[in-house]
């Protein structure tokens, strides 16, 4: 039997439920891959990459951006959604079409038909990044899922409840694999464990994640 035979396994349409109220979608983002990463490109030429500094004084491993109408940003002073980015003044680019059909397609498969993301954040991580246990609680509708598209290197996933002590899940993320989250799990604690070394075909020694949310 040939690779070709296992580069397609498991199905695209095959899935996983988490918890309540959220799932992994095992290669629903493969097939428009390249048009996806086409458009990272252009966004991050306009809104380059930058490692934000927390309310705690400490910079963060995982490089930023984002798109839309609304962009997470942190300083010492606090975390916050912005309409422009700090770093030009200029407002967010667009959403790229591609991402945000995606992104509706991607919650409509898992209940949330009228989900329509207004911002997308945009995580980068090297060999070693990691994203310490956090809980996604600054967009003002929390009714609304999020959807969270993996390219490039496999990570870890840390999955935990509403509580920051609660056992943790750890799901390994690949190339394509997308997860909706909302619901009864919408205030779960989540984190990324430090990224293994690795090279990937498409983004080389990179993983990079991007989160689709209603934030306004
Ligand atoms: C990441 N993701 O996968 C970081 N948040 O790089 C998140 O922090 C996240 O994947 C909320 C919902 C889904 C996520
Ligand atoms: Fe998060």
């Amino acid at each position: 039997m040939t690779a070709d035979f296992f580069d397609d396994f498991p199905p695209a349409q095959s899935s996983t439920l988490i918890a309540p109220g959220a799932a992994l979608l095992h290669g629903f983002a493969r097939d428009v891959d390249a048009l996806l990463l086409t458009a990272f490109e252009a966004l991050i030429a306009h809104a380059p990459l930058r490692h934000w500094v927390t309310p705690g004084g400490r910079t963060m491993s995982v490089a930023m951006s984002n798109c839309g109408l609304l962009g997470w940003v942190s300083d010492t002073s606090g975390y916050r959604y912005t309409a422009r980015d700090p770093l030009s003044g200029q407002l967010w680019p667009a959403m790229p079409a591609v991402w945000l059909d995606l992104a509706v397609r991607a919650a409509a498969v898992v209940g949330y038909g009228s989900f329509r993301p207004d911002s997308c954040l945009v995580n980068a991580y090297g060999p070693g990044t990691k994203l310490s246990l956090h809980q996604d609680k600054d967009e003002s509708d929390l009714g609304a899922p999020i959807v969270s598209v993996s390219l490039g290197l496999p990570a870890v996933f840390l999955f935990g409840t509403d509580q920051r002590s609660a056992l943790l899940q750890r799901l390994r993320l690949v190339h394509g694999d997308v997860v909706v989250w909302g619901g009864a799990s919408r205030l779960a604690y989540h984190g990324i464990a430090p990224l293994a070394d690795g090279t990937h075909a498409l983004l080389g020694r990179r993983r990079i994640n991007l989160t689709f949310r209603q934030a306004s």
